[in-house]
């Protein structure tokens, strides 16, 4: 009350649990904010969240000498499968650091160029899919790219091959991931003496977890037997099981290695397909989008099917890589992040009230619709704004889809190169057809993606490509 933080009328015992449905936390959170403004506060038993979305105020939440990241309710429940791991430690527990330090080689340029033929690899068995589908069979879009980004971080961390396009259904460690993070998310929702009753889902979990362990005990333990020089290959397993940290000297543990796998396979592949799945719902709804892009990959990667993209021609799309941006503007796949006061504060001047340690959101789809910055009509799709010009005369707060500061995504350009290459590929070979007119609807678990999501596909042909391609003369390319 004395805050001055607007909130919703809270019910007897309760509070405001309810204003948060289950499966839908994230767009009753966007309602809110529609209905309450840029700052509210959420009152539960046990616990209270500001939701925060205004881009003054994420401006001051970003200053990392007064705010940290603060491990909510969400991620302390996944702690129980992700422990101490990137995402989900504290930044003063000792592992954050050091995994941080041994881990960023692995995100170097450098690094994402060796990534680039594993990420091909995995991209052309989905376009190999894609080609072999008759003309009325359907593409179930989430699921594939699922497939595809699970399969890109298995190969590329850990050279694991966990083969999802030579099965009908997912990978086990989807369903049994998927599942677990449902759950986690869940026991925010709940009750804390509820949460005791659910015997049948408290086993499921613990069954869940005991899985996703197993799988990732295999992989290590295979490295082990392998008996490869650990210092030859250079992906994340090996520095996981051979880097040491600067400041320590110390190794990476074997308790924290599987939290580290474990997040980042969850991290490198939930988010992503998520990305690519609503990409190319908005292409679908943006003609003039596409055709833009159409012309860019033809320019760019040309009519021969069979060459493997380059990295110096992932780089040039350019164009692609805008709508990605802009995807990633209005759904941010991981939609919200939290951080902590380090002491009381005072933000805005003074106007509102903010207590050490409490708990504060940002929710980036709203951050991301913010009148001030991306003007009158915030909910349209457009890719212009993320031409150069347009990003430097922009503040760099005002766009969070990777988190913020020391504690921001590490897989940031990797995802970007994956998701790039991977579109680059499709609109290259596709015609995408919305055959079910397509009725938008967000699927909700510690990420966001489109539920549901069914196109067809036709196959472009070379004519196509080439009268794409001519009207693009150097000088209107240079104009632009
Ligand atoms: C992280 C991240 C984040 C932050 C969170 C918080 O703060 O809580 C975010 C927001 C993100 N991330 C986002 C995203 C999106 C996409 C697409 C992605 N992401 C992707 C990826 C991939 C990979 C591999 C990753 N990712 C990973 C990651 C990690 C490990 C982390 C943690 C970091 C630290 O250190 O903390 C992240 N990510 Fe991301």
């Amino acid at each position: 009350e004395t805050n001055n933080i607007p909130h919703p009328k809270e019910k007897l015992l309760i509070g405001n649990l309810l204003d948060l449905q289950s499966g839908r936390r994230v767009q009753d959170m966007m309602k809110l904010a529609r209905e309450y403004g840029p700052i509210y506060q959420l009152n539960m038993p046990g616990r209270s969240l500001i939701i925060t979305s205004g881009y003054e105020l994420v401006k001051e939440l970003s200053d990392e000498t007064r705010f940290d990241k603060k491990v909510w309710t969400p991620l302390q429940n996944v702690r129980s499968f992700a422990g101490d791991g990137l995402f989900t430690s504290w930044t003063q527990e000792p592992n954050w650091h050091k995994a941080h330090d041994i881990l960023l080689p692995n995100f170097s340029m450098r690094a994402m160029q060796g990534y680039l033929p594993m990420m091909v690899d995995i991209a052309e068995q989905l376009v190999g899919k894609w080609d072999r589908l008759n003309s009325d069979d359907e593409i179930d879009v989430p699921g594939d790219m699922t497939r595809l980004t699970l399969d890109t971080i298995g190969l590329c961390g850990f050279d694991y091959r966990f083969n999802s396009f030579y099965r009908e259904d997912m990978h086990p460690f989807v369903n049994s991931m998927v599942r677990a993070l449902h759950e986690a998310m869940e026991r925010g929702g709940r009750l804390p003496f509820e949460d005791k009753l659910l015997i049948h889902k408290n086993r499921q979990f613990q069954a869940d977890i005991e899985f996703l362990n197993g799988i990732v005990d295999r992989i290590i333990q295979e490295r082990r037997e392998s008996g490869e020089d650990f210092s030859q290959k250079k992906d994340l397993l090996s520095y996981m099981l051979t880097g040491t940290d600067k400041q320590s000297g110390e190794k990476l543990d074997d308790l924290n290695i599987r939290y580290q796998i474990i997040t980042f396979l969850i991290a490198g592949h939930e988010t992503t397909s998520g990305l690519l799945s609503f990409a190319i719902y908005e292409l679908l709804h943006h003609p003039e989008v596409l055709a833009k892009a159409y012309a860019e990959v033809d320019r760019v990667l040309g009519n021969d099917l069979s060459a493997r993209p380059t990295f110096n021609q992932v780089n040039q799309l350019r164009y692609v890589t805008q709508i990605l941006q802009e995807t990633l503007r209005l759904w941010p796949t991981a939609p919200a992040f939290a951080v902590y006061p380090l002491k009381d504060e005072e933000i805005i001047g003074g106007k509102y009230k903010l207590t050490k340690n409490e708990d504060i959101a940002v929710l980036i789809p709203m951050l991301h619709r913010d009148p001030a910055i991306w003007g009158d009509n915030p909910d349209a799709f457009n890719p212009d704004h993320f031409t150069l010009e347009a990003e430097q005369s922009r503040p760099a707060d005002a766009y969070k889809p990777f988190g913020n500061g020391q504690r921001a995504c590490i897989g940031r350009q990797f995802a970007m190169q994956e998701a790039t290459l991977v579109l680059g590929m499709l609109l290259q070979r596709y015609h995408f057809i919305d055959h079910t007119n397509y009725q938008f609807k967000i699927k909700e678990t510690l990420t966001i993606k489109p539920d549901d999501f069914k196109i067809k596909v036709r196959k472009r042909t070379d004519a196509e490509r080439t009268i794409v391609v001519q009207p693009q003369s150097e000088e209107s390319a240079q104009a632009k």
